[in-house]
């Protein structure tokens, strides 16, 4: 009998001591997941990429704590190039979160919901998922979390042994901008380096100053949330994602499928996991953001997100399989054309090509010359856009209006080993035809294998969905 209650009491304490064990091994191997995006803010944006203009400490200490990414990839528009880094699914995969000012149908696993079910408490404040409207989606709330009005006010209120996720969605650097703010922040306009699809004049580069002292007010909100994470001596064991949703918001970027459009600065760290100061040169999306923190916090990841894990990667625990190519996709952005249809695109893009399709090849690219009062809508406005419009007919930026504004071919190809800027469309020259036939066809294998809707130009459905 003595013996019995002795052997009960060992074996409560031994229940009793794993199940506290594994409460802690689990407490500390879950990290926190900490997504801080900035919205409009392109590659190569940012002092550790090499820009001497901007200044970005703070993202650039998260890129020297962990990795620096080069060749980061998304989709063009907010909300689609959002619903993406929830799901791990493409856009098109996404039903009317395909588009701008739609929804995102509850029924897609997002990591962040996914998180809360295992115990996470979850935030976002500012700009989550959007714009569109949530609600008909199923959601109570944004799918990035519900919302706080700033990260300490969410911060607070977390135990010592609660891992959390949160989305910092800054308005930053979205236009409109204070005219000349760059300027008056103390950066001369002699120093911009103009990319070479702008003209390069005053207006353009001070412009330029103004988008840039806006990336450098998100760097500094950046700033103080690590700063109250590293009080508390949670830096070491949070997941910390540092992007933009789309490129900069000038003609022929943001809403578009050349670099200037889709291609983001990115930066990850995990000090507890993830060794400082690797580059990766390698192709990622925001496709392979949510299976990655779903990993990273032990979950089992869907089969319907279909982007990679990152993580066996980025901790050095295996060797994988290097992306060589990625691919990109735009439907509706703003509503800026008769009937409110889109501009429906698909690109491959490789170390040395760039093929876009161009699916309704008689729309405007920039949206209709006049639509309403709005000209060229899906090209902000700006005193950049403004310029190139009052200008058009001058020698100098007619070439710079023509490539931003005017329509486009079925097919572009640019050789990225020439013209790295992506200006002239190679893909009638003839000795680019075995290049154009191969990116071609791995365009349309991955439609198909992604149930893409435009596959054989189909597709028009989604011009029916909801525009909120
Ligand atoms: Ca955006």
């Amino acid at each position: 009998m003595r013996k019995n209650r002795q052997t009960g009491l060992k074996a409560i304490f031994i229940l009793g001591f794993l199940t506290f064990f594994m409460a802690e091994t689990k407490g500390q191997q879950a990290p926190n997941i900490l997504v801080l995006i900035a919205d409009d803010w392109g590659y190569p944006n940012a002092g550790v990429y090499g820009d001497n203009v901007v200044h970005t400490p703070n993202f650039d200490r998260i890129a020297k704590q962990g990795i620096l990414f080069t060749k980061a990839f998304t989709t063009p528009s907010c909300s689609p190039s959002r619903a993406s880094l929830l799901t791990g699914q493409w856009p098109h995969q996404l039903e009317e979160g395909v588009h701008l000012k739609g929804f995102l149908n509850k029924k897609f696993p997002n990591y962040v919901e996914l998180l809360a079910e295992q115990g996470y408490v979850t935030g976002h404040t500012k700009k989550g998922w959007g714009p569109g409207t949530y609600q008909l989606g199923g959601y109570e709330h944004n799918p990035s979390g519900p919302r706080y009005p700033d990260f300490e006010s969410f911060f607070k209120n977390i135990a010592d042994d609660q891992p959390f996720c949160f989305w910092f969605g800054s308005h930053d650097p979205h236009r409109p901008y204070k005219e000349g703010s760059g300027v008056k922040s103390g950066k001369s306009i002699a120093d911009v380096k103009v990319p070479a699809f702008l003209p390069d004049n005053a207006v353009v580069r001070s412009d330029i100053l103004d988008y840039y002292d806006e990336i450098e007010r998100f760097d500094s909100d950046v700033g103080k949330i690590l700063l109250i994470l590293e009080a508390a001596g949670k830096l070491d064991n949070t997941l910390i994602v540092i992007t933009g949703d789309n490129g900069m918001p000038f003609p022929r970027a943001k809403a578009n499928l050349y670099d200037a459009g889709t291609r983001v600065p990115l930066a990850i760290s995990w000090p507890a996991r993830i060794k400082s100061g690797q580059l990766c040169p390698d192709f990622v999306g925001f496709i392979d953001l949510a299976p990655t923190f779903l990993a990273a916090a032990d979950i089992q990841i869907p089969d319907a997100m279909v982007g990679t894990n990152l993580l066996p990667f980025m901790t050095g625990e295996k060797v994988v399989a290097r992306r060589d190519k990625m691919f990109m996709e735009r439907e509706r952005h703003a509503r800026v054309r008769e009937g409110n249809v889109g501009y429906p695109s698909r690109a491959i893009r490789t170390n040395d090509f760039l093929y876009i399709r161009n699916f309704r090849p008689d729309r405007w690219p920039a949206g209709d010359p006049e639509f309403g009062s709005v000209r060229f809508g899906d090209i902000d406005k700006s005193p950049t856009k403004d310029y190139m419009m009052t200008h058009k007919d001058d020698s100098e930026v007619a070439p710079f209006f023509e490539r931003a504004f005017m329509k486009r071919p079925v097919e572009e190809l640019y050789d990225l080993r020439v013209d790295p800027d992506q200006l002239t469309n190679v893909v009638d020259v003839k000795r680019y035809a075995a290049v154009r036939r191969k990116l071609r066809k791995s365009l349309d294998r991955w439609m198909e294998e992604t149930d893409d809707p435009r596959v054989d130009n189909g597709g028009d459905y989604l011009e029916d969905y909801p525009y909120q």
